[in-house]
């Protein structure tokens, strides 16, 4: 049975003190089935963690008759905008009081640095809860007046109901933040699945939403697996949404769940294969930046990824060797210490699937510029941890499967090219369609490539930054609705008309 907190020992000297049950009705419980657990790694040692509680389809089913009677009692229409405000402001104020905790636990269960879990994680999941806080009270509908006879027409916007969300490893706290923001925010009340390779964070932001004042049942999260957690919740008759983040295979199960149970509304952010394009116009050096934070933030464990990067031979023999320089500078290893760039990848399985990718592209006849496998040398008490070097391939072609696959790694596939038709060819030639990149002094050059493109989300000058203000999401295979931003909202209301006549009678 999985104790009711445990303490880490943070290598800082803090000790991070969770809960390790399922949050259901603002209380930590065992599993429903038999009390059983799981362990979670810390990939940067390989070591175990701890110990937690692993959800089953009962505990779904509690978690869902928890949110229902929630959303029909205290929250939904029953609830105004200004409590749901007051709620998600204080949980923003409580994430960021937390935030070196928060980060250095989400460092350890998921191998990032602390500093990018705490600057950037942490930091812009508070102000995603505190932007979807701020639009609580905003969502409106709309009257039509171009209505025959004495009548009027208006919309109203409506909450869904209950939500599933299913979130992945990459971004554990920022994907937890990204999907409840809106959801809550609008009324609904949601049963979360946090990824069962990071499952600690979700257990204390949920722990600090009972203090931010949320009313038992408005959240409710269930650790676990994907076969029994996940797919119990594509397929609950009692979900109305579910949202999920993942792999595209996982996304293809969850919508035909989805169809096959009570037609919930499904919204799906999948993988990518991101083409960054460098035209002669542009700055170098700043290419060569954004290229290469592109590729390697976040491990390379990033939806949006610029892994196939496009560079006109023009200038080809001048970028490279600044974009090989600048690989090599970035410092692998700690995830605690504060010059580390890049940590460990998030398991040995993730690990493993990286390498066997980067033995594909020797096989396929790809060069190697550096990199090329494990990162092992002078990785001392890291040596057992997950690491992968950063790896440049050049003359990737089409059909490699360096070049097809989503890799999730920091692997960089390189590829010249000559006209800007070329360019936008090879860009496009992908079923993913989820970010691009572009890098030109030549502004028409730039808008013409914002358009070309095929994709949710088109960087120019710059890579892989986003705002909470801007909606993001994939077109093609990359998925399905938009999170961030307002468009987020109408993904989880839905729109009733509303037809009122004051005047006509029928005889
Ligand atoms: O993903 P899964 P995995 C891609 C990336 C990575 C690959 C595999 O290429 O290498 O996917 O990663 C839950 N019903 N991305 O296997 O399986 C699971 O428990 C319902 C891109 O870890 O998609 C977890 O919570 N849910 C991506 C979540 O789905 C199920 C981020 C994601 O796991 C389920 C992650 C099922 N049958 C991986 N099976 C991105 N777009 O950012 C699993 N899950």
């Amino acid at each position: 049975m999985a104790s009711a907190k445990v303490t880490i020992n943070s290598p800082s000297g803090l000790k991070i003190t969770i809960p390790t049950g399922i949050f259901i009705d603002n209380e930590f419980r065992p599993s429903l089935q038999g009390g059983q657990t799981f362990e979670s790694v810390n990939p940067a040692t390989g070591k175990t963690l701890c110990s937690i509680a692993r959800g089953s389809v009962s505990d779904v089913d509690a978690a869902v008759a928890s949110s229902r009677k929630a959303y029909k009692t205290v929250w939904g229409k029953k609830s105004t905008p200004g409590q749901r405000a007051a709620a998600l402001f204080k949980w923003a104020e409580l994430i960021e009081a937390n935030a070196q905790e928060l980060a250095e636990l989400e460092s350890l269960d998921n191998g990032k640095p602390v500093w990018m879990a705490r600057d950037f994680d942490v930091a812009d999941s508070a102000g995603c809860i505190r932007y979807y806080a701020g639009l609580a009270d905003k969502i409106e509908g709309k009257t039509i007046e171009q209505v025959e006879g004495e009548k009027l027409a208006f919309t109203r916007v409506e909450p869904l109901g209950v939500c599933g969300q299913i979130i992945p490893w990459n971004y554990p706290i920022q994907m937890f933040a990204w999907k409840v923001g809106p959801a809550l925010a609008a009324g609904n009340c949601v049963v979360m699945k946090p990824a069962e390779q990071t499952p600690l964070s979700a257990l204390r932001l949920a722990e600090l939403s009972i203090e931010a004042g949320f009313p038992p049942g408005v959240l409710n999260v269930v650790n676990g697996f994907g076969a029994d957690v996940g797919d119990a919740i594509a397929k609950h008759m009692d979900i109305d949404k579910v949202a999920f983040t993942g792999s595209t295979a996982t996304g293809r199960r969850i919508m035909a769940s989805a169809a096959a149970s009570n037609l919930k509304k499904v919204t799906l952010e999948l993988g990518g294969k991101s083409p960054v394009v460098v035209f002669e116009s542009a700055d170098l050096d700043q290419a060569v930046n954004w290229a290469t934070m592109g590729i390697l933030y976040n491990q390379g464990q990033d939806c949006t990824a610029g892994s196939r990067l496009f560079v006109q031979d023009s200038i080809y023999e001048k970028f490279m060797p600044k974009l090989i320089a600048n690989f090599k500078a970035h410092k692998i290893g700690d995830p605690f210490h504060p010059d580390t760039f890049q940590g460990s990848q998030v398991s040995k399985v993730q690990q493993e699937r990286i390498l066997s990718y980067i033995e594909a592209g020797k096989a396929e006849g790809a060069k190697v510029e550096v990199g090329g496998g494990a990162w092992t040398e002078g990785a001392g008490e890291f040596a057992n941890g997950f690491f992968v070097q950063p790896t440049i391939f050049s003359g990737c072609k089409k059909g490699m499967k360096i070049v097809d696959e989503e890799i999730f790694g920091p692997v960089l596939a390189v590829a010249k090219f000559s006209t800007e038709e070329e360019a936008i060819q090879l860009a496009n030639d992908t079923a993913y369609g989820l970010g691009a990149g572009v890098f030109s002094n030549d502004s028409r050059q730039c808008m013409r490539m914002a358009s070309a493109l095929e994709a949710g989300t088109v960087w120019v000058n710059s890579y892989v930054a986003l705002s909470n203000a801007v909606p993001f999401g994939g077109m093609k295979a990359s998925g399905m609705g938009r999170e961030l931003g307002v468009d987020a909202i109408k993904e989880y209301t839905q729109v009733k008309a509303v037809h009122y006549n004051y005047g006509e009678d029928l005889d």
